[in-house]
């Protein structure tokens, strides 16, 4: 049996901390019911909150320059769910997790769902991998893998995809995410139609791989691994084959695969309201696809995507339920403690936009008064609402203070021990 932080470690670690909070939470409690908010409303919603881990978030990432390993990284899907488990132990916001194939070697799929059964944990999206050759792979993806020229390379592709809907299907997930670096490097590289007529006639047959009950998530990127035209580079382009698709393909959107400055809460107000709004992979950037944690670089656009994605579920009702996935890269810190911070940061965005005053905000927008709309908004995103986080965490079993608590359980010391170094453990350097 490999080491667990045990529950009672993490109640005894929130003992002494408990009376602090509830004193900041009676206080903010107090300030919210002047504005007719209530307190425990709130906290059950943030309770309700939850964002899957990416199992290839757990090792450490790196850079096409190099990678610098951490200790005790996971070495298998196993033992990356034992740290995706931990993470959702800490912080009760992450009950699933998204896998990536082949990178996560699935030999035994009764056997995993058993092992996360063992940490109440559930499977999200899938995600295929075309944008590397694997070991003595027949074709090569050089050139592009559901675009390439050559219908073999294309076939490969698809069936790898397909591979991962089964896959998938024997974990319980139920959806496949693709995402291709396919595109070109110069002009004239590629016949720019011909390429996304092959994009979709490849599409077309993974799309009639799905179960009924699944959905296909395209998600877009503007460059990287192609720089000069990426096959699917934008939300428009995603947008146009979801649709011709059907209704089980949408849109994902990855925070850091936009140009500079886009409006990206435009962008998911648009895809909410035509219904293709598949969810998301939340990091943050500052300049391309950084990947860095959530909230890290510009928590107030994080909070006007809540901002919409809270008025969608008004709108939307129960119906709407986007994915919500983490998609980072950790080059330089715990990636245990990346990804905690990460999902209280969205689940912050999530509850500050559930402040918003919506009715008011409405009579605003309605008289044109700009001035007050504009600060309807900005007072929910400055209302310090961690209070209400960490009790709802406190509710649900989870750490008050997760970091220092993961830090004291030595929880990384022993897996130093238990996983003592391999070469490139987490499968690939770039996420
Ligand atoms: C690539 O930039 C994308 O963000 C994909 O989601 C990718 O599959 C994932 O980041 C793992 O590399
Ligand atoms: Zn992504
Ligand atoms: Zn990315
Ligand atoms: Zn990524």
């Amino acid at each position: 049996m490999t080491f667990r932080i045990s529950d009672d470690f993490v109640q005894s670690h929130n003992q002494s901390r408990v009376a602090d909070l509830q004193s900041d939470f009676d206080a903010l409690g107090s300030k919210l019911a002047r504005n007719g908010v209530d307190i425990e409303a709130l906290t059950l919603r943030a309770q309700g909150f939850a964002v899957a881990t990416p199992s290839w978030g757990a090792g450490t990432g790196g850079t096409r320059f190099a990678r610098f390993p951490g200790v005790g990284e996971p070495r298998n899907v196993f033992e990356k769910l034992d740290d995706c488990g931990t993470v959702n132990q800490l912080s009760q916001a992450t009950p699933t997790v998204s896998l990536h194939f082949p990178w996560d070697k699935v030999s035994d799929a009764k056997e995993l769902k058993q092992h996360a059964d063992s940490w109440k944990l559930g499977f999200d999206a899938v995600n295929s991998n075309t944008f590397q050759n694997q070991p003595n792979q027949a074709e090569s993806y050089k050139f592009g893998s559901l675009t390439n020229q050559s219908a073999a390379v294309r076939d490969l592709a698809v069936a790898h995809n397909i591979e991962c809907i089964e896959l998938g299907k024997a974990l319980g997930s139920k959806a496949l995410t693709v995402w291709v670096g396919d595109g070109g490097n110069f002009p004239g590289q590629l016949n720019l139609r011909g390429a996304l007529e092959r994009y979709l006639d490849s599409l077309k047959q993974i799309y009639q791989a799905l179960p009924d009950d699944w959905q296909v998530f395209l998600e877009h990127k503007l460059f990287e691994p192609a720089f000069y035209t990426t096959v699917i580079a934008d939300w428009g382009t995603s947008f146009a084959c979801a649709q011709q698709l059907g209704d089980k393909a949408k849109c994902l959107v990855d925070l850091g695969h936009h140009a500079p400055n886009t409006n990206i809460e435009m962008i998911v107000a648009r895809l909410v309201q035509f219904g293709k709004l598949a969810g998301f992979h939340f990091n943050d950037s500052k300049y391309g696809d950084d990947d860095l944690d959530s909230g890290s670089i510009n928590p107030f656009q994080l909070f006007l995507i809540f901002n919409e994605l809270v008025d969608a579920e008004i709108r939307e009702g129960s119906s709407f339920n986007p994915a919500y996935m983490l998609d980072q890269s950790h080059n330089v810190t715990d990636p245990i403690e990346s990804l905690m911070g990460s999902a209280i940061e969205v689940q912050r965005a999530f509850v500050q936009a559930s402040l918003v005053d919506r009715d008011q905000l409405a009579a605003y927008q309605a008289s044109n008064d700009v001035m007050m709309a504009a600060r309807t908004l900005r007072r929910a995103f400055q209302t310090d609402v961690t209070p209400i986080l960490d009790m709802a965490r406190f509710r649900s079993g989870g750490a008050i203070d997760m970091i220092n608590c993961y830090r004291e359980s030595g929880y990384r010391q022993q897996k130093a021990e238990e996983r003592p170094a391999s070469k490139n453990a987490s499968g690939s350097g770039i996420v």
